[in-house]
This record gives C-alpha cells, sequence and structure tokens, in this order.
C-alpha cells in the first residue's frame, strides 16, 4: 500500500530489538518488503509504514520557560512497559539553542546528574534562529533554520517509543556529514551507509566499531554551504544511534529521559560554542602539562625511573613530567608503594622537583578488598564508610582489576568524594605528585559483572541491548544492577570516570592550591572542566597513527582539548621511524606523552639513532618553542569556549574541501600542521586553504587558490604553514618549561597581503588558580603593518617579559631601515628569496592591556 512506499534509504527499522518474521512485522503493524540483498546491516525488510501510530499531542501551552504539552497513546507499543503519558517541553534558551525534553510526568524517572547547570536560559528569546513546529498525530517535531527554511530535524519520519527500557526518537538530516558521536576508532565523519555507534564506557584497545572508554551523545552537521547545527543529547544511559542514507539518524536508549539541546550555530565553530556553554567550559591546564611527558608500563624502581630522566637530560631533549605506571605500587595496591623497589619515592619525586621537572602517578579506582583487616587503610576506611558501589542485595560488589579482588568507589556519594580526599592527602603528603592519572574507570572489571556473577533481571538483561562488545552491558565492567549512591550503575555506567575525575580535581585543588592535572582515560561531556584525556591503547602502528588525528580533533569538540594518543604507540613494539613520526605529530598534539605497554621493546627518544633522536629532538623543541602560543589557544579555550587543534572545517567552514580533512588540523586559527602518516614516505601532499601559507622554518610563502601541494617531508621535518596574516608569539625553548618560562620572547610575523598581521599572547604564573577571573595575567595584543618612513615604536611595555628575535614573513621589499623601541637595529638581516627580514621590529606596534 501506499503506507509502505517508503524509498529504501528512508526505511526505518521497526525490528532493532529483534529480528523479525513477516508475520511478527505485521502484527506491529509494520511493512514488510524484502530486498534482494541480504538483510544484515544494510536497509531493513521491516519498517514503519508512513503513518505509524503513536503519542498523540495535547494543547501546547506556555510555561515560564516555553511551552508544555501533554503527550498520550491511545494503544500500547510492541514494547515492555511502555510510558502512556508523557510530558513534552520545549524551551527557547538562547537565540542559538533550543531545549526540548520529554519526560514522565507521572513519576520520576533518572536525569543525567553534575553535567550541566540550573538554568541558564533567558526568558523571552526575541527572533531564534530557529522555528518549530509539532505534529500532533502521531507526535513528531520538526526544526528549522529560519534564515533559510531549511530542516534541520524532522522526527516526524519514525515514530516516538517510550518505554521504560526503550527509548527510540528519529529524525532526518540536513547532510550526510555528521561529525560527533564517541568514543569510537572513526574518521572525523561518520560513515552514514546503515551504521551504528554505541555509546557504553569500555575498556577496549581502539578498533573499528568499538564501544570505546568515553561517551560523548553530542554530533555536529555540516550543511554543506558552510553552516552547521548539532545536537546533544543529554542520557547517560547505554545507547545505540543509527545512521542512513537518507540522510537520517535514530537514537536508541535504554533508560532515562530525551533531553535534547539543539544548536543553531550558524556557524560550526558557534555550535561547538554554544554546546560548550550547555556542558561546561574547559579547565585552564597548569602550562607544565604542555610540556612533554614520559611514561611506560614497567619502569620498576625509582632508579630505573632516575635513569630515564637521566638520560633525556644528556640528550637534551626536554622533558617536563617523568610518570610511573602501576610499578610503584605495592602489590598494586593504590595509596601505596612498594618498600623495596620504590622505598624513596618521595626522595625521587624531591630530585625531579629540583630539576624543575614535576611528576605525575597512576592512580586505578579498584581498592584491594582482600588485605588481611587492618593492613590497608583505604579498604579498611572505606567500608568503614560506606563508600563502595554495592551489589543488587546490599553487599559490596567485589570484582577484579590488578590488585585482585578489589571493591569500587562510588564517586556519587558525597561520603565517597571525602574519603577519597583523605586518601590522597595522607599519600599526597609523603609522594608529593603534581597530578594524578585516573586510568581503569569506566570502570574495568577482570570479570564480567562481579567474583560472583550477576542476577538475572531486566536491567542485567534489558529488552534491547546496544551493539556493545562483550554483547551485554556487564561485559568487561560492573553489574549494571549495582547501587550506587545516585541510582543503578545501570543509569551512571556512563558518569563513572566523570565523576573520578571531579572527585580528583577537587582534591588536588585543596591539596596543592594550583590548578590540578588529572589525566582520565574515561570520559563523559563536562570532563573537560576538570580532567585531560588520553586515547587508551592504541597500537604502535601507521593506521593508528593516522586515526589519532580524529581521535585528538574530536575531543575538541567534546569540550576535553587537553588530549593526546600515546606517543609512539602503545601496543606492540615501535619502529624508529613510526617513533620519529609519531614524535613530530605528537609535539602537536594538545597533551604529549610518550607511553608504552610492559612487554614492548623501549621507545624513549633516547633510545634511537642519532638521527632518530635529532629529529625528535627538534620536533619536541619546535613544540616548547610554540608553547606561549598554545598557551594562549587555552586561554581562549577556556575562557570563550573554542578549540586548541581543531579540524580545518572548523576554521574553513565554506570550503567544501576541507568537510571531512582529518589527516591535517590546525592550531586556532593560524598553525596549519601536515604531518608524515606513510611508512617510507618523504614528501606529504597537503590540503592548503586559499590564501598565503609560509613555511614555519623558513617563511617560504605558498600561495593557494586552495590546492593540495606536495611538500618535502625528509625524516626530520614536519611541515607547518603559518596563515598569513597571523602573529605567532614563541619562545626561546629549554629542557623544561620552568626554564623556558625566563626565555626571551620570539614573534613570527606573517604578513597578509595587505602587509599587515595579528596576533596575541596570554601570560600569568602558569599554574596559580583564576589567575583570569582575578585579573592576574598579562594581555598582549600585537599588530603589524607597513609604515612609510616612519618607526612605529613599542608602546607599553611586557612587564618584564623580553622581547627577542622577531621574524617578519612575506616582506616584499628589503627594508632600507629597522628601529625597534625607537632605536635603530644594525644588525637585520633581509632574505630576498624567502622574503624573510630577522629582527623587523620597525612592523612591529604592541598594545598591553591590563
Ligand atoms: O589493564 O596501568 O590504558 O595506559 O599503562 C591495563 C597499566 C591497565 C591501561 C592503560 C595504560 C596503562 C595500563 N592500564
Amino acid at each position: 500500500s501506499d503506507q509502505c512506499g517508503i524509498a529504501v534509504e528512508s526505511r526505518i527499522d521497526c525490528g532493532r530489538d529483534r529480528s523479525l518474521s513477516r508475520a511478527d512485522c505485521e502484527g506491529r503493524g509494520c511493512c514488510y518488503v524484502p530486498l534482494p540483498q541480504s538483510g544484515l546491516g544494510g536497509p531493513p525488510w521491516c519498517f514503519y509504514p508512513v503513518c505509524y501510530p503513536g503519542y498523540k499531542m495535547g494543547p501546547l501551552l506556555p510555561t515560564e520557560k516555553g511551552q508544555r504539552a501533554t503527550l498520550a497513546r491511545s494503544a500500547p507499543s510492541y514494547l515492555p512497559r511502555d510510558i502512556p503519558t508523557l510530558q513534552l517541553d520545549a524551551m527557547p534558551e538562547t537565540l542559538g539553542r533550543l531545549h526540548l525534553t520529554l519526560k514522565d510526568p507521572a513519576s520520576p524517572r533518572y536525569e543525567v546528574p553534575f553535567v550541566t547547570s540550573q538554568s541558564r536560559g533567558h526568558k523571552d528569546i526575541q527572533n531564534p534562529l530557529y522555528d518549530v513546529n509539532f505534529q500532533p498525530d502521531p507526535f513528531g517535531f520538526i526544526v528549522r533554520r529560519k534564515s533559510n527554511g531549511r530542516v534541520l530535524l524532522n522526527t516526524t519520519i519514525g515514530p516516538l517509543l517510550f518505554a521504560d527500557q526503550y527509548l527510540q526518537l528519529s529524525t532526518s538530516m540536513a547532510s550526510s556529514v555528521i561529525s560527533g558521536l564517541g568514543e569510537h576508532y572513526t574518521p572525523i565523519t561518520l560513515d552514514i551507509n546503515w551504521s551504528s555507534v554505541s555509546l557504553w564506557n569500555r575498556d577496549m584497545a581502539p578498533h573499528r566499531s568499538a564501544n570505546l572508554y568515553g561517551s560523548h551523545p553530542f554530533f555536529l552537521v555540516q550543511e554543506g554551504d558552510g553552516l552547521a547545527h548539532g545536537v546533544f543529547l543529554l542520557n547517560s544511559n547505554a545507547m545505540e544511534v543509527f545512521l542512513q542514507p537518507a540522510p537520517a539518524l535514530t537514537w536508541v536508549t535504554v533508560g532515562g529521559i530525551l533531553d535534547f539541546y539543539i544548536f543553531l550555530g550558524p556557524s560550526p565553530q558557534s555550535v561547538v560554542q554554544q554546546y560548550h556553554e550547555v556542558i561546561g567550559n574547559p579547565m585552564m591546564p597548569p602550562y607544565w602539562s604542555l610540556g612533554f611527558h614520559l611514561c611506560r608500563w614497567g619502569y620498576t624502581s625509582t632508579n630505573i625511573t632516575r635513569t630515564v630522566v637521566q638520560l633525556m637530560r644528556q640528550a637534551k631533549i626536554p622533558l617536563d613530567v617523568q610518570w610511573n605506571d602501576l610499578d610503584y605500587a605495592d602489590q598494586r595496591r593504590v595509596f601505596t608503594f612498594d618498600p623495596q623497589r620504590f622505598g624513596d619515592l618521595p626522595q625521587m619525586v624531591e630530585e625531579f622537583h629540583q630539576l624543575g621537572m614535576k611528576y605525575v602517578l597512576i592512580l586505578d579506582p579498584g581498592i584491594s578488598s582482600a588485605s588481611p583487616p587492618g593492613s590497608y587503610k583505604p579498604f579498611d576506611d572505606g567500608l568503614k564508610r560506606g563508600v563502595f558501589i554495592k551489589n543488587s542485595t546490599g553487599q559490596i560488589l567485589i570484582g577484579k582489576v590488578w590488585p585482585g579482588p578489589t571493591a569500587f568507589p562510588d564517586f556519587t556519594n558525597p561520603t565517597t568524594q571525602d574519603w577519597w580526599m583523605d586518601c590522597i592527602r595522607v599519600f599526597h603528603s609523603k609522594v608529593p605528585v603534581d597530578g594524578l592519572w585516573i586510568d581503569m574507570n569506566e570502570p574495568s572489571n577482570f570479570v564480567q559483572g562481579s567474583v560472583d556473577g550477576c542476577p538475572d533481571s531486566d536491567l542485567e538483561k534489558p529488552p534491547y541491548t546496544p551493539g556493545v562488545i562483550g554483547g551485554q552491558l556487564n561485559s568487561g565492567t560492573l553489574c549494571v544492577s549495582a547501587q550506587q549512591y545516585l541510582s543503578d550503575h545501570y543509569n551512571l555506567h556512563n558518569l563513572y570516570g566523570l565523576t573520578e575525575a571531579i572527585a580528583t580535581h577537587r582534591v588536588l585543588l585543596k591539596v596543592k592550591s594550583t590548578r590540578p592535572f588529572v589525566l582520565s582515560r574515561s570520559s563523559f561531556p563536562g570532563m573537560g572542566r576538570f580532567s585531560a584525556h588520553w586515547t587508551g591503547d592504541v597500537r604502535s602502528d601507521w593506521e593508528q597513527l593516522r586515526f589519532s588525528i580524529p581521535g585528538v580533533l574530536l575531543f575538541g569538540l567534546y569540550g576535553i582539548p587537553l588530549v593526546g594518543a600515546d606517543v609512539c604507540g602503545f601496543g606492540g613494539d615501535t619502529t624508529e621511524e613510526l617513533c620519529v613520526r609519531w614524535t613530530q605529530l605528537g609535539a602537536f598534539y594538545p597533551f604529549m606523552r610518550n607511553h608504552n605497554d610492559r612487554p614492548n621493546a623501549p621507545q624513549e627518544p633516547y633510545v634511537f639513532s642519532q638521527q632518530a633522536q635529532d629529529a625528535m629532538r627538534t620536533a619536541i623543541t619546535l613544540r616548547y618553542s610554540l608553547l606561549p602560543f598554545l598557551y594562549t589557544l587555552f586561554h581562549h579555550t577556556h575562557f570563550s569556549s573554542s578549540t586548541v587543534a581543531r579540524p580545518l572545517f572548523l576554521e574553513f567552514p565554506t570550503d567544501p574541501n576541507c568537510q571531512s580533512i582529518d589527516r591535517q588540523f590546525l592550531w586556532g586559527s593560524s598553525l596549519l600542521i601536515s604531518p608524515v602518516l606513510e611508512e617510507g614516505a618523504v614528501q606529504v601532499t597537503a590540503y592548503l586553504p586559499p590564501g598565503t601559507w609560509y613555511s614555519l622554518h623558513n617563511g617560504e610563502a605558498y600561495c593557494s587558490k586552495g590546492q593540495y601541494i606536495l611538500f618535502p617531508a625528509p625524516l626530520d621535518t614536519i611541515n607547518v604553514h603559518v596563515r598569513e596574516g597571523s602573529i605567532i608569539p614563541q619562545q626561546v625553548p629549554a629542557l623544561t618549561t620552568t626554564a623556558s618560562r625566563r626565555n626571551p620572547f620570539t614573534l613570527i610575523v606573517a604578513l597578509s597581503v595587505g602587509n599587515w598581521a595579528k596576533g596575541e599572547l596570554f601570560w600569568d604564573d602558569g599554574e596559580s588558580l583564576d589567575t583570569f577571573e582575578h585579573g592576574h595575567y598579562s594581555y598582549v595584543l600585537f599588530f603589524a603593518q607597513e609604515v612609510q618612513n616612519r618607526p612605529v615604536k613599542l608602546n607599553g611595555s611586557l612587564d618584564g617579559l623580553v622581547l627577542g628575535e622577531v621574524r617578519v614573513f612575506g616582506v616584499q621589499a628589503s627594508p632600507t631601515a629597522v628601529w625597534a623601541n625607537g632605536q635603530k637595529v644594525h644588525d637585520f638581516s633581509y632574505s630576498p628569496d624567502t622574503k624573510v627580514c630577522n629582527k623587523c621590529l620597525c612592523f612591529i606596534l604592541i598594545f598591553k592591556m591590563c
């Protein structure tokens, strides 16, 4: 019939929860139209008709925040435990943000805590960027972009299902260029050809189609003409999102409520900003955390760890932060250290501090539960204070992690947060760590559910289980029927890492009174306010090197800009060439740490040939010279929310070539990084968006019409280009940031065709809390322009900051004279080949504000 005349690519699966025979399918009132190709993975044979009975919407009534309606279904759906009546709230919160919720008005359901602060909405939005229309029967809504009438979301293409453990909503998409819905091993844009992604935090080495460590139910759609919009579904339950070529998308989540935020942009940058306004802006990292970090599993004593630091210093390769993995702990129990091999750990940390370095230790959440009573205080105390997650019958749930049998702290419980404070405080009084690395916090469990298994219940085996690794929600983690202070683990699982990061951040803040540094493997929206992230157990191979770029870029969209992959790879042996290339790329991860798994060949820079060491030193030193620029980007991200490592499409939204580039990326808006990602390659084909770009190394100019250009890339080179019109503040590098922060600043001035450039520097002591909020900082705007016959003076002072060399790229003719601060500079040089002028201060005008 007409009801089933739906284009194949637009069919919405009526049998997601199980596969249906024709009789079953028609029993649901759905259409059954087999296709020649086998059903697996492709379009469904059983799909909803054009008009499928569902909820019927009552009248829309005004509320304080927007409009409200009641939705009711007259006939039950095919799912167990329908919620027959729903309350719809549509709340225009800002010009660019619409908030839409669907809840059960009769009895409160679980809602996600911690992520959003209370209503930040404004009342009475005049003339927002969106228009919402409702279809009353069956219920659906359509969101349009007002400026051009474009339909961004249309949920009338499929039914709304809202049962206790199965919530589903489909929508059309404005284009098929969609990014987000992590954490997965994917390119920057997702495959929409009948694919799906599941969101359920899992300890799983990155590989295709696996649900990984974090969950980010947010996506951004590039609409094709430079405009973009985004959607955030604030829901922490296990979820699967289906993508199909219509293009259309279907959310399925197994609990909670439907809580949507829709961001209208209109630019991709503003979508990201609008999203971060809801989940909170990222923290301001301590300056030292932008230095180079070195770690491995298998530094088995303090002396071995000391030697690593010595060898790095001998090789003259910058190193700010030395790390230890589980090796330090006594029988792998956190908050202890091995009396033999790590007996002088406190002294070692002191030595590192003397060198101007920092020290970070791993901290797993699992607390050993099998030590003899009275011998392990963290457990004994935790037991007394009731901090651990309980099983469904109220006993402490015991799983297995590195120390053997372990209990799991419930960080949603305020008592647990206090106990965590006490544990860390006591440990820190002996071992003054500078930051904490919270691993295994999905949480990871080596037995399924618990040592006693899990009960047979609707929570453990919901009517529908999203496609997760292991096939069951309790695979590799706790029983989901386990009880936490705020709710069942079933609801809170995806928040475990976030809640641990919040607790750990808070402790470090109290204990150290400086900016906390926390590195978390598991993540959820909002985590960037508290923690950095690394992409987990990546393999040492070229494909993983390449996929680390979209991995890192996507976390920028998720509001966790301080992110990186393990440089040289974690799993398996690296090769010298791979490690050199990875170090070059890693020098442009916002967070740069070389880390390695226990059984593997060493991969510290100094173990390689002189040639490789030189290349790595060059890359890391280049990073150090750029840290003032990187730090300034972090300031912007913290203060006004943007991205640090940035996909090209965010910066050049109207350039169709940039839509899905993820082999290159930007730092802010002005540095373009084009690494080598293939074995044996000594050239790289890089896309330069239209305009003039200068080689960071020698100022050579490339005038691009928006084209791919082949650049030489010998083993010692990573191609970095400076965008015309920008000024990049740098600092003479040193072996630590403690030392480099005392060195003179330098500037690279990349003139635009109009002979001007601008840039900025945010500078403070690098570690005090809230320097921006308290006004304890300098903010310098740099502006360069050509002047005729009249030197421009340095205006204002840099407050004790010394400005050294200035290089100006793109100077068309040799300057006749150069002045700095009114003084003639005699030793300036100009190269007519590269059009670079060194010490060309006459071009620089400096304003100081604050
Ligand atoms: O089960 O602490 O991702 O970085 O070295 C492995 C040992 C536990 C996993 C982390 C990895 C870390 C390792 N950990």
